[in-house]
């Protein structure tokens, strides 16, 4: 039985081995809900870093992973785990980027990208958009699937309308296979769009866009157990994600989106491991999709933010209501909700 967390915070190195070094705390024992919830915590906090959300509240919010933040000008204990030391002394925000992904005008899901298992949530995307912005997005990420699967757009009347409607910047992917149509989406008010079958395909295309459009140009990369499929995810290729990656180190983009096909649309939790090994591919920032099923999923994700992880789009998880969009964005966006004060000596009690 590790020992017990008790009034001072603890480094506890096997902790940190066991978790590949993420500074959470992990639940030990039952993982129930509600009264049976199990709260025994096993601490890999270190001084240095504070909790995201006091552990007060952890079983009223029936979270178990509070999340941390690291506490400027403190230095935190030798860290035996890769790949942390060089974090920023800053908080990390993570954005939370809801999606609309648009088959045949309307606003749908579809469970790990299958065409054939669709969802539709609202045939009035524009009303969706205006909702997630009035819930304090601070950024849209829009998919036409309809165009990822035959490359021919078909949602420009509701992309354009979107666009216009809304004061937050919008991305999107889907379809976008020439030089042409990326720059007519970015003279129409996009403020980035994503390539992905393109990527692998025409990759020069990505880094001449990138070199016209800084910051504008963003590779989506959609795995299946590692490898790249494309064309609304119906091809795989016998590319590694991870090298895909890593190809576009110095072209300028803005961002990687990677997504988990396995996960995405099931509510089943990220694929940590994968998301992992996408942010250390490269220096380019990642943003995490795929899989996002509730609150806790979301602060899981701040465990690898310091390698990069910048924002997580969600979908299902929205329209489900299974995560609540102000509340996600409290929890890990900028004004995140954290202990008041912990002092240089912190003590927190169990
Ligand atoms: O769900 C799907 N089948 C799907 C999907 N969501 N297929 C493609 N896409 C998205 C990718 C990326 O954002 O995640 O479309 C974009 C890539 O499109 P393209 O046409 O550049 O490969």
């Amino acid at each position: 039985m590790p020992p017990r967390l008790g009034n001072a915070w603890t480094a506890q190195p096997a902790a940190l081995e066991t978790t590949g070094g993420y500074r959470h705390f992990q639940l030990l024992g039952q993982r129930g809900r509600g009264p049976t919830r199990a709260v025994e915590l096993e601490a890999v906090l270190e001084r240095g870093f504070r909790l995201l959300v006091p552990l007060v509240q952890l079983r009223d919010r029936q979270l178990w992973q509070p999340g941390w933040q690291r506490i400027a000008g403190l230095e935190p204990a030798d860290m035996p785990a890769a790949g942390l030391q060089d974090g920023p002394s800053q908080a990390i925000p993570m954005q939370i980027i809801p999606a609309i992904d648009l088959l045949g005008g309307q606003c749908v899901r579809l469970h790990q990208g299958d065409y054939g298992q669709v969802t539709r949530f609202s045939d009035d995307p524009l009303a969706q958009a205006l909702d997630w912005q009035r819930q304090g997005a601070q950024r849209l990420h829009l998919v036409d699937l309809d165009g990822a699967k035959t490359g021919q757009p078909v949602n420009d009347a509701v992309v354009k309308a979107i666009t216009a409607a809304l004061g937050i910047p919008v991305q999107l992917g889907g379809g976008v296979r020439s030089l042409a149509r990326a720059e007519e989406l970015l003279a129409c008010g996009l403020n980035r769009v994503i390539l992905g079958t393109v990527a692998i395909e025409q990759p020069e295309l990505v880094r001449q866009l990138a070199a016209r459009h800084p910051g504008r140009i963003v590779v989506g990369i959609d795995a299946k157990d590692g490898l790249v499929a494309t064309r609304g995810w119906i091809e795989t290729s016998t590319v590694q994600a991870t090298e895909l990656a890593r190809s576009f180190e110095d072209a300028g983009v803005a961002a990687i989106i990677s997504t988990d096909i396995a996960t995405d649309g099931t509510l089943a939790g990220p694929n940590l491991g994968a998301l992992r090994a996408m942010a250390e591919a490269s220096t380019i920032p990642v943003i995490a999709s795929g899989g996002i099923g509730s609150l806790e999923d979301i602060l899981s994700l701040l465990s690898i933010a310091p390698l990069g992880v910048e924002g997580v789009i969600v979908g299902r998880a929205l329209y489900d209501g299974a995560v609540d969009l102000a509340e996600a964005i409290a929890a890990v966006g900028p004004g995140r909700l954290q202990d008041a004060v912990i002092p240089p000596s912190g003590s927190i009690t169990v």
